[in-house]
């Protein structure tokens, strides 16, 4: 992308509505537009980092078996009354009529629609083990939308259900899901740390939420230190291991994590004083293992082997995908803007040309954005007319991890300048060596 052609309004001055960083960042670098309270329009830079993210996510949830569909964002009010939940969500819940008076409503969650699809065409026990996901966007009227994206009232989630014909292989999907979300909070650069949680309006006492560490989080947590430590890193994992997952659940879960709601001060008071951390943290996702809430109001059955019809039990296990953007932005920026990990930037390397118009810094940029594209990778070239100040205030801005910066003086030596955006340090290379070099980093993303 050239950045003469593309569609980038960043903000000069700090939006004074934005509390907290990675609002302001957001808006500042120009990828989310306020629409309404709590529903933000995602400008290209915004929705390319969103498309990423979603990209992950698939790919995680497909690597552990999960199947990915679509549900609408529009469900019926009948399913609700089904499970009891109309009533009972409030007035979180945007309720809606059609023209023929019928009751609709905008999903906060998809527990109900889901379980009425998995009853019209599952009945059998040999169908089982299931679980079905989709990536949609969802709407809860949240009293007090804030902070951008990380409290909208539209929000993009990932939510995922199994079925399963006993508690055991139910309780095997949950450790499938702390699994590939481990995984995925990593791929994009987060620690996230289950902690011990509450079921709230989705249900079940067997529920973990994934937090990531930061002073401007909503949730208060308490945990012993010792939790930070833990990695799952690039280790091989058989999904259909029961032994293997509940061994990771074990690893990232027996010390002491939990959040305000769970939080049991004696046990805590357990802990060696040195490790007792009381701290707060952005919740990017939960997941639940709720046994047979839904399948047994909604007659969600199959026949067992036994031949006797038994409802399934279910989980639902949910990622905060557009919340993820400002947890991200939370965990890694500087005083300059955003700095993105490799494996989410909107774009993998930007080109500086520090003299626009002139014949041979043209040349040598536009041979830069080919190798570049060549290998697979995007460039963000800033072809402008600019003062090469403002070409780097950009950048560091938007926050791209690498930077080739081209100009006359380094060119007649036969050299580029390569900059990290995280270290701030630079080292000179010959052009093909940048690209190189470039294409390395992003070959272990
Ligand atoms: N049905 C279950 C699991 S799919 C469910 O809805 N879980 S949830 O309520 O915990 O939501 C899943 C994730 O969505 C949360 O962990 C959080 O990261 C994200 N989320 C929830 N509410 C919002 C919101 N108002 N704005 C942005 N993200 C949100």
């Amino acid at each position: 992308m050239r950045l003469s052609r593309y569609f980038l309004p960043v903000l000069k001055e700090n939006p004074s509505e934005a509390q907290i960083v990675s609002h302001r960042l957001m808006l500042r670098a120009g990828m989310i537009k306020q629409a309404s309270a709590g529903i933000y329009s995602w400008l290209p830079l915004g929705f390319k980092v969103l498309r990423k993210l979603e990209n992950i996510v698939h790919e995680e949830q497909v690597r552990a078996g999960h199947i990915p569909m679509l549900m609408p964002t529009l469900q019926s009010a009948d399913l609700w009354r089904e499970s009891g939940r109309y009533d009972d969500y409030g007035q979180e819940m945007l309720r809606i009529k059609d023209r023929h008076d019928r009751d609709m409503l905008f999903g906060p969650t998809n527990e109900e629609l889901i379980t009425d699809i998995f009853r019209s065409h599952v009945g059998s026990y040999k169908d089982l083990p299931l679980t079905l996901y989709h990536i949609q966007w969802k709407f809860r009227d949240e009293i007090r939308p804030r902070f951008g994206v990380m409290r909208g009232r539209e929000f993009f989630m990932k939510d995922g259900y199994n079925f399963d014909l006993t508690k055991e292989d139910a309780l095997h999907a949950y450790n499938r899901h702390l699994v590939s979300y481990l995984r995925t909070y990593e791929r994009m650069g987060l620690q996230a740390i289950p902690m011990r949680a509450d079921g709230g309006p989705i249900g079940g006492d067997y529920t973990h939420e994934f937090l990531v560490l930061a002073d401007t989080g909503e949730s208060e947590v308490f945990y012993d230190s010792a939790v930070t430590d833990l990695t799952f890193g690039d280790r091989e994992i058989d999904y259909d291991s029961l032994e293997q997952c509940q061994a990771v659940l074990e690893e990232f879960t027996s010390k002491y994590a939990r959040t305000d709601e769970t939080h049991d001060e004696t046990v805590f008071n357990e802990i060696p004083e040195d490790r007792r951390r009381v701290a707060r943290g952005i919740e990017v996702g939960q997941i639940f293992y709720f046994g047979t809430k839904y399948s047994e109001a909604m007659n969600a059955v199959v026949q067992g082997p036994d031949g006797k019809q038994v409802p399934v039990h279910m989980g639902s296990h949910g990622i905060g995908v557009s919340r993820l953007m400002g947890a991200i932005i939370e965990a890694s920026h500087d005083d300059k803007g955003i700095v993105w990990p490799e494996g989410v930037t909107p774009y993998h390397c930007g080109i500086v040309n520090l003299k626009q118009g002139d014949e041979e810094a043209n040349a040598a940029c536009d041979a830069l954005y080919a190798s570049l594209t060549a290998l697979g990778l995007e460039p963000l070239y800033d072809d402008r007319n600019e003062r090469a100040g403002g070409k780097f205030a950009t950048m560091d801005l938007i926050g791209l991890p690498w930077r080739i910066t081209v100009g006359p003086r380094g060119l007649k030596n036969g050299v580029v300048e390569l900059t990290s955006r995280r270290t701030g340090e630079s080292e000179e290379l010959p052009p093909e060596a940048a690209v190189q070099k470039v294409a390395e980093i992003y070959a272990g993303v």
